[in-house]
């Protein structure tokens, strides 16, 4: 058994007796109550899901596993020659909770390596899609054609299933999704976008270097792969994709299933499409600008206020939960102060940033005028010349599934329940609103 299982086996166990208790002790404490805004308006803010992978404070932003994003670089041990820590550090730090040594990331790096080999079926499936197929859909349909291997599926089928262990095999699904994801999504990209001339693994390199060299890219892509595959990876339990994968796995639907519906979710333009979106609006927007025309405080504003009047969201702003600037927005700001600071879409970027809030205020509707992760992450990856932007949230897709993936293992080694809220009818709600 690898170090990693071991230590997940005992933290799993350790952890066990405190979700036992909460149930059996304390399981008719409230903790929250429910409005009919709330039961129409998407379930907004209702306490119903547990996770201990991350938590969004609407003021602070995410902190994984209690670190906020700074704090999560700073820890975890780097790449080397790098300034940003590997994605199996961070996946490591993700399951356990506890900063990796260097030993420790290494044999995690070693066991990917093994783990990333794409069965070549994958890509038969990818490529019986028509090539012009969403890059989402060619993403989706790769994890699912995984399932034919799952581990956790032979389990439940061998007649030995037992819900104490059943994590295990979900820990093996989850590994191994989160090995191949990048290179089937390196695979599509050189697909669709590169003549299908493909770029074979290097085993010398960690995931965020790989994947930069299997789509064709060269230093420091590998750290912007690193920041973004990180930055992205969680958001808590309620946002479409992690809830989508969560209640899939609810119905002991394995990891394969649980992921590709998640990304289906994560297609969505009011979730991770959302940065190819903003990609999209900024150049209908040069466009519509004309060629030599600079961009002015004054003509983003009115491009914005056109598309609010066009009845249309402003991508890239806005959040959930979030009632302030998104750290992750912050994150790859700073990435680009570092590296990018006169790029011209950098700095357009920079003045819709000054100027959207105020207008967001004055229409009045959003919650939280601030810009989310989506606003700023298709800029890096322009100026790095990766600009089929249809193809941004399949990099987000790669980096949601080590949390989706976190919280499906810890999902099962705590015995979490099938997923099944209750639903009323609208006579039920108008009898209640009479009674008040
Ligand atoms: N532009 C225009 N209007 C917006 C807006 C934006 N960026 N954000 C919210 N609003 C509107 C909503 O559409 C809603 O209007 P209606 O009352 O007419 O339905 C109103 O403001 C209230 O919405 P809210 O409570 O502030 O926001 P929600 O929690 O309902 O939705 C979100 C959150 C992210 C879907 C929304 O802010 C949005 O559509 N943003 C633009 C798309 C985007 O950037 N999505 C990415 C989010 C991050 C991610 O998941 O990747």
């Amino acid at each position: 058994m690898s170090k990693l299982k071991e230590k997940l086996t005992q933290k799993i166990q350790e952890f066990r007796p405190r979700t036992t208790r909460l149930v059996k002790e304390f399981g008719k404490v409230l903790i929250d109550q429910v409005t009919i805004d709330q039961c129409i308006g998407g379930a907004r803010d209702i306490r119903s899901l547990v996770t201990d992978i991350s938590y969004l404070d609407p003021q602070e932003g995410i902190r994984f596993r209690g670190k906020t994003i700074p704090e999560t670089f700073e820890a975890l041990p780097k790449a080397a020659g790098s300034d940003y820590p590997t994605v199996e550090a961070f996946w490591s730090f993700l399951l356990t909770g506890d900063i990796p040594t260097q030993a420790e990331v290494d044999e995690v790096v070693a066991e990917f390596k093994e783990r990333g080999k794409v069965p070549a079926y994958v890509f038969d499936a990818i490529r019986a899609l028509p090539k012009d197929s969403h890059p989402m859909v060619m993403l989706s349909v790769g994890i699912l054609a995984l399932q034919k291997d799952s581990e956790f599926c032979k389990f439940y089928n061998s007649g030995k299933f037992n819900k104490m262990t059943c994590w295990e095999y979900m820990y093996e699904d989850a590994s191994n999704l989160v090995a191949r994801i990048a290179p089937i999504a390196a695979f599509i990209y050189r697909y669709k976008y590169k003549n299908d001339e493909q770029i074979a693994v290097d085993p010398s390199l960690d995931y965020g270097a790989n994947f930069a060299h299997q789509i064709g890219q060269v230093k420091p892509y590998d750290d912007v792969a690193r920041m973004y595959f990180i930055l992205h990876s969680d958001h808590e339990s309620g946002n479409v994709s992690a809830h989508t994968t969560h209640l899939v796995a609810s119905a002991l639907s394995d990891a394969y299933y649980a992921y590709s519906a998640g990304l289906n979710g994560l297609a969505g333009p009011l979730h991770g499409l959302a940065n190819q979106e903003v990609l999209g609006w900024i150049m209908e927007f040069q466009k519509k600008l004309g060629e030599g025309v600079e961009p002015t405080k004054e003509n983003v504003t009115k491009a914005l206020w056109d598309t609010l009047n066009a009845g249309q969201v402003v991508p890239g702003y806005g959040h959930a939960v979030l009632r302030k600037t998104d750290p992750r927005y912050t994150s790859q700001r700073e990435f680009c102060l570092k590296h990018l600071p006169n790029d011209p879409l950098f700095k357009l970027v920079s003045m819709i940033f000054e100027v959207a809030p105020g207008v967001l205020m004055e229409h009045g509707k959003a919650k939280n005028p601030w810009p989310n992760v989506d606003a700023q992450s298709g800029v890096i990856q322009w100026y790095y010349g990766v600009r089929e932007w249809d193809f941004y949230t399949v990099l987000f897709g790669v980096g949601r599934a080590l949390g989706c993936m976190a919280n499906i293992v810890w999902d099962r080694g705590l015995g979490y329940a099938i997923e099944r809220p209750k639903s009323v009818t609208t006579a039920m709600l108008e009898k209640w609103a009479e009674e008040g």
